[in-house]
């Protein structure tokens, strides 16, 4: 006999919703969460500068009315501070707390076939019997180091930014150095620089970002705000970035080269990543058309480095403009303006080693006193195959995405019935507004739970068949664009070894949606229902 009906993994946005929603529909669940506080992402990285680039009024929950009228936020992108605050309300809001046990990882999950029941183990030693797993591990939540020889030597300390030290840090009078330029090490370098004697910036590959343009919100714009959330809100929900974004409808090749300054202009000036990548039909899609946004965003960054060596170095070339992540910052590329910031090319000449003083590349030292690693994360699939999930048949989840993940609508893996994941590999989840993908899965989980329990099905999985068609489509879709030609974490570049599968959904939000809610209006379509005496249904 099962504990529980639903063992939820993990407490972000995901894992929250997650408990709040089978609550709803009257299972029993628990969550484990390895952090001493809620948050996932949210939780961890807490570095200096840490902030949303999705504004807040996208990245918030949708599925209460209510709770969107009662929360305010104070500022357009919201920083992790604020956002872990809001995670923090909404589990008081909802009691969601008797459901969520801190400080507990996740180390094993075991498909029982003749109970078909999970036995979910944990680090505390104990195991709980469930009926179904959600896996709400977070798609950027295991982290990355890079193996650099001699680390250990290292006398200084080290960080990697998503298990900041939640005291703080403090780098006055500190040589630092700081290895990644993604999202992260954009965010963070012009805090450290602000505070450190010298910042030695280490940067292999040079980023696009764009600015901000962060602000307060002002009292009449939250008023606007809550009075538009239901149009909001559906906008969203049929988006392709799951952010409402006017675009302009037209190809930017059919443009003059003064209507595109124009439009890139305004969009730059009014801050933020995705009405400028959206502002044309084609930038994701023809190399040409990028070239014009790319350009742009180049001759931007010269406007601000003072020094023109260091503004092409700064200058990306190698990948169109979105094909990584489009970061955004209002003072990264005005930071190296300051005398205090060095940057190293080691796409030149690569970092070899550390010793005991800093930091060697293939052509000269660098003495620093810390070591701030922004290198990222192993995505998506990382956090899944960290954990020693076992399926059908004494199958592990590692052994088969040994080629890669696959997943039937990023959702359900065949072979290991009972077992959902949140945003999972081959659904849009990190090109696309989070928050609103996570409560579109979870929903799509409970709806899919309560339909199989009504039935009176035992498990439900999916066919190897539907998840092989759904990856198919998933690749046709991301190679028709220029997401592939970066090597991004998207592909699993990042880490050595990491087979390369494109693994978000680029085909859109809405579309997504759409497609998920014909499967459930067609009974549940590629997926195999299971009765406790061994019948099953098979939806196709
Ligand atoms: P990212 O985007 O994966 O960035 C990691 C950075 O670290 C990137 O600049 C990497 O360079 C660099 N990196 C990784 N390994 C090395 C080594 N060995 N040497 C030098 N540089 C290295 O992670 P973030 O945390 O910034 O962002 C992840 C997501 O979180 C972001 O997209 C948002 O969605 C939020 P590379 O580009 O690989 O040459």
């Amino acid at each position: 006999m099962a504990d529980l009906d639903v063992v939820v993994v993990g407490a972000g946005f995901a894992g929250i919703y997650a408990v709040q929603a089978m609550r709803s529909a009257g299972l029993t669940v628990r969550a484990f969460e390895a952090g001493s506080g809620i948050g996932g992402t949210w939780f961890w990285n807490c570095y200096p500068g840490a902030r949303c680039d999705v504004e807040s009024t996208d990245y918030s929950y949708s599925f209460d009315p209510a709770l969107e009228q009662e929360w305010t936020w104070s500022e357009r992108y919201p920083a992790q501070p604020e956002v872990l605050r809001y995670l923090n309300y909404v589990a008081d809001r909802y009691q969601l707390w008797p459901d969520i046990q801190l400080n507990t990882r996740v180390t094993a999950c075991v498909w029982d076939a003749s109970r078909r029941e999970w036995t979910v183990l944990t680090d505390d030693g104990e195991s709980r019997i469930a009926r179904f797993c959600v896996m709400a591990t977070g798609c950027l939540s295991a982290q990355h180091v890079p193996a650099i020889p001699g680390l250990e030597t290292f006398r200084g300390e080290w960080f990697h930014t998503s298990r900041w030290p939640r005291e703080g840090t403090d780098f006055a009078g500190q040589r630092v150095g700081l290895i990644g330029t993604g999202s992260t090490g954009i965010q963070i370098a012009p805090e450290i620089a602000a505070d450190a004697e010298r910042l030695y910036v280490f940067q292999r590959t040079a980023n696009f970002a764009v600015p901000n343009r962060n602000r307060r919100i002002t009292a009449d714009e939250v008023t606007a705000i809550k009075a538009g959330y239901p149009v909001h809100r559906a906008m969203a929900r049929e988006s392709m970035l799951g952010v409402p974004v006017t675009g302009t409808g037209r190809s930017a090749l059919s443009e003059s080269p003064e209507a595109l300054r124009k439009t890139y202009t305004e969009r730059w000036e009014a801050g933020g990543g995705m009405p400028l990548l959206g502002s044309y039909t084609d930038l994701l899609i023809s190399r040409e058309a990028n070239d014009t946004v790319a350009d742009f965003i180049r001759e931007r960054i010269r406007e601000t480095v003072r020094d023109p060596g260091l503004a092409r170095l700064l200058s990306p070339r190698a990948y169109p403009v979105g094909a990584k992540r489009l970061c955004q910052s209002d003072d990264y590329f005005a930071m190296f303006n300051q005398p205090n910031v060095t940057l190293v090319d080691v796409r030149s000449s690569p970092v070899v080693s550390a010793y005991p003083g800093g930091v060697r590349t293939a052509t000269a030292d660098y003495e620093v006193d810390a070591l701030v690693f922004a290198t990222g994360f192993d995505a998506v699939s990382g956090a899944l195959t960290r954990i020693a999930v076992i399926g059908a048949n004494g199958v592990s989840l590692r052994g088969a995405w040994a080629a890669g993940p696959r997943a039937y609508l990023g959702v359900a893996v065949a072979g290991f019935p009972n077992m959902f994941l949140v945003t999972g590999p081959g659904s849009p989840s990190v090109l696309s507004n989070m928050v609103l993908s996570i409560e579109q899965h979870v929903e799509f989980i409970r709806d899919l739970i309560t339909h199989a329990l009504s039935a009176g099905a035992s498990s439900v999985e999916a066919t190897g068949r539907a998840t092989a068609d759904w990856v198919a489509h998933v690749n046709d879709v991301a190679y028709a664009t220029l997401f592939p030609c970066a090597e991004s974490w998207y592909v699993g570049a990042n880490i050595p070894g990491k087979p390369r599968v494109f693994t978000p959904y680029v085909g859109g939000v809405g579309p997504y949606r759409s497609r998920c809610d014909a499967v459930a209006a067609a009974g549940y379509e590629g997926f195999t229902l299971t009765t406790v005496g061994g019948l099953r249904w098979l939806f196709r």
